[in-house]
């Protein structure tokens, strides 16, 4: 599945860029807490920001990476984001993590320096004793939205079905929908698997929470199939990002997805 991506050259920014990426860097506990404290800014017209400023500016998001070789795009995606303004921090899956690992070796521009990237280990480490943050809980309230992207067919089936193994899950699990903060998620995947039967009821399941879908797209996949599954383009979950967010300070406490997203034929 892995494949890696020399069959397709690519398409992010900055072009090519020589082996030896650094890792992800994995930051301690989740030091900051809810909003309550230490909040610079809101998302635009909303809590913090201006009203009438961009949905973006100040907007917290938290990006949720899983194991996709889409993960690789994953610098470009946060790039555009903090270009809109959002403050960025990086949840990502083991399998993820091996993605991210790879993404300059694969000609793909790294997450920035400064962003966050946090993992399982993190959650472990943050907990000793009864007293000690919960870091899903403290990323759930420091998120204004969290975007899922890429989204595999692994984490999408175990969010559809509930289940919290890690970190990431977590999250999700414990995500306040009553709150109104958008949840935003751009699968991606091998054709066969997005086309499986399987995937349709789990993807129905997150809409009905509230996520918003932002459909992949047909190209060449990474494994040398032609199809869809390919993850939308960075300034497609950028937009949605956006609008969700917009969405969510028009109407607090309403965070469902008015308009589903039309699914791309199977
Ligand atoms: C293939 N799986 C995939 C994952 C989705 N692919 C993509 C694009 C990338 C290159 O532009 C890898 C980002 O093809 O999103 O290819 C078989 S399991």
């Amino acid at each position: 599945m892995a494949g890696g991506s020399e069959r397709e050259p690519p398409d992010g920014p900055g072009g090519p860029r020589g082996a030896g990426g650094a890792p992800p860097r994995c930051g301690g506990a989740a030091g900051r807490s809810g909003r309550a404290d230490g909040r610079s800014g809101g998302a635009g017209g909303g809590d913090g920001g201006p009203p009438g400023s961009p949905p973006l500016e100040g907007a917290r998001v938290l990006l949720g990476v899983t194991g996709s070789v889409a993960a690789v795009k994953c610098g470009e995606l946060a790039r555009a984001l903090q270009g809109g303004g959002a403050e960025v921090r990086v949840v990502a899956t083991t399998a993820a993590a091996h993605f991210l690992d790879r993404a300059e070796a694969s000609g793909y521009p790294g997450l920035p320096e400064e962003v966050e990237v946090l993992g399982d280990a993190q959650e472990w480490e943050a907990w000793s004793a009864v007293g000690d943050p919960v870091l899903h809980v403290e990323l759930r309230k420091w998120a204004d939205v969290l975007c899922l992207a890429p989204l595999s067919a692994n984490s999408l089936a175990k969010l559809a079905g509930g289940f919290c193994d890690g970190l990431l899950t977590c999250t999700f699990r414990a995500w306040d929908w009553a709150s109104g903060r958008a949840v935003v998620a751009a699968p991606a995947m091998n054709t066969l698997m997005w086309q499986s039967p399987l995937t349709d009821p789990q993807i129905d399941t997150l809409r009905r929470l509230g996520v918003r879908v932002v459909e992949p797209v047909a190209k060449m996949l990474a494994c040398g199939d032609e199809g869809v599954g390919a993850m939308a383009a960075p300034d497609a979950i950028v937009l949605a990002v956006a609008s969700a967010l917009a969405d969510s300070h028009r109407a607090p406490g309403a965070g469902t997805q008015a308009e589903p997203e039309v699914r791309a034929p199977t």
